[in-house]
Order: structure tokens, then sequence, then C-alpha cells
């Protein structure tokens, strides 16, 4: 359900699930018994999400120091003291816990290697392997810097309303966590993983808030793209695969939140990019995305096929991630999901082998001196410039959609992709 809020000598708890209404508060009649007005318990009369609960909770509180958690966590031995010296340095650094992974199954704990928090280009949050600058001090308790939030952090109680909050025009679940790292960076504060701060955390098996938690993630994403991400805003649209005008997709108000950014005077993405966030991948080069389809046959998309073969195929369109197409100004051919960070496996490129098409890492590809480059227009051929074969569907009733790729003496067959950013030149 929604999260419990940990607040600096003060919890707040908000849940859902019918069973736990009288046994909380049973619970926490018994505790402010004891201990006179510990628990605050708030309570929403609709479902408003994660995002504007914490938010609702970091308005009870009222200590200096306000912590935002998860119901689903435990809190280790001495977690809060290295996180309450750092801030009492700086009231401007945002910080998180190291997280260990609490199996949903069985309950056991596994430890989980120190990490910073960042994202990939639909705003998952995900854990990074620390910057080089932390492997260099060779101290495994100095603080990590992190480019964003995986969601549970503590911060300055006054500082965050500096800050902005959390974006409350967020709904369900998602995206608040980059959006706040973003933010905080963007305008002059930091974000930092502290090692010896350690909380474990259950990754639950399926997420029960919504039918669809995918569609607000996305939703929530579009907003932070459009306040925080200038010219890259691009890179989330594409990763999405949603057109970049007229998506359909209503993202609600953001006045507010870009007069936060123009009050605060905050830095451009592309700062935070290079300074904060090096190990993202841009994808700047990107001139169409989509997915790819023949005019013999527009009911079949271009898919990276089985995840253990590197062999494209024409499969019934669906949109999802193994039917991304992304063509570059250098006239590559990127299959499947963009490589979020450096760290991660490379981006598979279309490629001509011995005439038959493949998917291939596109950095080996081009080391290789392979056949990587593609001439493309808008409705016309797929062309590889050194072979001179064309990319084009060939019936045959073995296969299961009834067309197989090929590449051969190109026959004009006809190719569109579904957003075009730059022309597309002949
Ligand atoms: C390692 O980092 C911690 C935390 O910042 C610091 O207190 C300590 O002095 C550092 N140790 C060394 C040997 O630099
Ligand atoms: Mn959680």
């Amino acid at each position: 359900c929604s999260p419990i809020f940990l607040l600096f000598l003060l919890f707040i708890i908000s849940l859902c699930t019918e069973e736990l209404k009288e046994k909380l508060k049973e619970y926490v009649d018994e505790v402010n018994m004891r201990k006179p007005g510990f628990i605050k318990v708030v309570r929403h009369s609709k479902q408003e999400g994660l995002i504007r609960s914490r938010v609702s909770g970091w308005r009870a509180a009222t200590a200096p120091v306000v912590a935002l958690f998860d119901a689903h966590v435990e809190f280790n031995v001495g977690w809060a003291e290295p996180v309450l010296t750092r801030i009492k340095e700086n009231r401007k650094r945002v910080i998180s816990p190291s997280f260990d992974n609490i199996k949903y199954d069985n309950f056991e704990i596994e430890e989980y290697p120190l990490s910073a928090q960042g994202f990939d280009w639909e705003l998952w949050c995900r854990y990074l392997n620390p910057p080089k600058s932390w492997w260099k001090l060779e101290n495994s308790t100095a603080p990590i810097r992190s480019p964003a939030l995986i969601g549970c952090f503590i911060v300055d109680r006054e500082y965050f309303q500096e800050i902005g909050l959390l974006d409350e025009g967020m709904e369900v679940y998602g995206g608040e966590n980059v959006e706040l790292g973003i933010r905080v960076w963007q305008c002059g504060g930091s974000v930092e993983v502290l090692p010896c701060s350690r909380i474990a955390h259950i990754e639950r098996a399926h997420k029960p808030y919504t039918e669809d938690l995918t569609a607000h993630v996305r939703r929530n994403a579009l907003r932070v793209a459009e306040v925080w991400m200038d010219e890259f805003k691009s890179h989330v649209y594409m990763a999405w695969n949603i057109p970049q005008e007229d998506s359909g997709i209503d993202i609600g108000d953001i006045s507010e939140r870009k007069a936060l950014r123009k009050k605060l005077q905050c830095k451009t993405f592309r700062w935070y990019l290079v300074s904060v966030y090096p190990e993202m991948r841009m994808y700047s080069d990107t001139i169409a995305y989509g997915v790819l389809q023949n005019s013999l046959k527009s009911d079949l998309c271009l898919d990276q096929g089985p995840d253990t073969e590197n062999i494209p195929i024409m499969y019934i369109c669906h949109g999802m991630t193994p039917q991304n197409v992304y063509y570059t100004s250098n006239q590559q051919i990127h299959v499947g999901v963009l490589s979020p960070t450096i760290d991660d496996d490379d981006n598979r490129c279309l490629v001509d082998v011995n005439s038959r098409p493949r998917l291939i890492e596109c950095n080996y590809a081009k080391a290789k001196r392979m056949k990587l480059y593609w001439q493309f227009t808008q409705g016309g051929p797929i062309q590889n410039r050194k072979s001179k074969r064309c990319l084009e569907l060939q019936e045959n009733s073995d296969n299961e959609f009834g067309f197989q790729l090929v590449l051969q003496k190109c026959t004009g067959q006809r190719w569109s992709i579904t957003n075009v950013l730059k022309s597309l030149s002949s």
C-alpha cells in the first residue's frame, strides 16, 4: 500500500489495507500511551499516490530533519547518525542510505554492493556503480555522489520546502525521485548515498497501487522532461517511443514547476549531464525513431527477435521495446531498448553479415568495419551503403507471419518509421 513515513523523532503512517486499519490504530495508540505524540497518522480520503502522500507526511512533521521512507523497509543499527552529521555540515545535501534487499518470499537479507542512484531515459530509477572519483579515494565509508534517488531520502525540513518539495502534479508512482535528484543538483544542492547508513528494502514482486503503473510512470516522466530537461527531453520521448508533438498524453499543468525553476535560477540539464551524470549516454544524433514498417505488410514491424539470438525478424506490431528502432545521423539503425549508461551493454545495430541481416553491438561492428551504415528516407528503401543490398521482406510460408527479413538486390520495397525528428535527407 502507500508508504510509511518515518520522521525524525516522529512517525507518520499512511496505509490503505482494510486489515491494517484497526490493528494499526491499536498499535499506534499503544505506542503513544507510552510516548505521547510519538506517532502521527495522516489519512487521505482518496488515493493520492506515493508522491503527494510523502508531501503530506512532510507537512505533518515538525523536527528539523525529515526522513521519507517506504513502509516496506527495515532500519539497520546506527543508520541515522552519519546522515544527520552530513546534513548538519551542509543543509543543502539530500541523502539516501545504502540499500540492501529483503527477499519478498522469505524475508532473507541480501547484501547489495555500494551504489550511487540514477535512472534510464524512461526515468525508471536504477542503481549505478559509484563514480570514478569515489573509487579513487579508496575509502569505502566516503559519501557517494549520486545523480538521483531511488526514492527514500532524508532532508533538512526547511530546505526541502525552499527547493520545492516533490512535484505534487505527479500521480500514483514514479518519476518524483528522479525529478528531485535533478532539481536539487540543477538548483544548487547535492545528493549523496552514505555507505555507513544502511537500510533494507523489500523489492516487491508486484506493485498493487494501480492497474497500469507504466502509464503513470510515463506521464510523470514527461512532466520531468518538459520542466527540467531542455533539448534532452527528446530522449525521454524516444525511450518511451512516443511522438514529441501531440503525444496524446495529458501531463497536467506544469506552469508552477516551470516558475519554480525560474525562481531558483537553476542550471541547464546539459550542465547536469556533464557535471553530475556523465555515465548517462546521450542520443542527440538520433534523427528518427519508432517502429519500422514495410509497405508490403504494414501490420508487421521490425523486431529484435528472441533475446538469445542476433537475428532480427518481422513480428506483429506491438510497439514495445523489442520493436524500438532508432536511425542516427551517421546512418546506423539501432534496434531494441536504448542502453541508458556507459556501464550497460552496448546498443545493437543492424548489420549486413554475408548478406544476412544481423544485430551486432554497434561499437564492435564499427571497430570491425562491418557493414552497419544504411541509407534510409521516410517511405523509401533501406539500402546498405557498402553492399548496396536492400533490407526487404520475402514471402516464406514456413514463417509464422508469412514473411522473412532478407538482404537482396533492391526491388523497390518501401519502409516507414513512426517519428521523424529531422528531415531524412535523400
Ligand atoms: C574516509 O571517509 C570518511 C567519511 O567521509 C572520513 O571521515 C575519513 O576520514 C576518511 N578516511 C580516510 C583515511 O581518508
Ligand atoms: Mn519500495
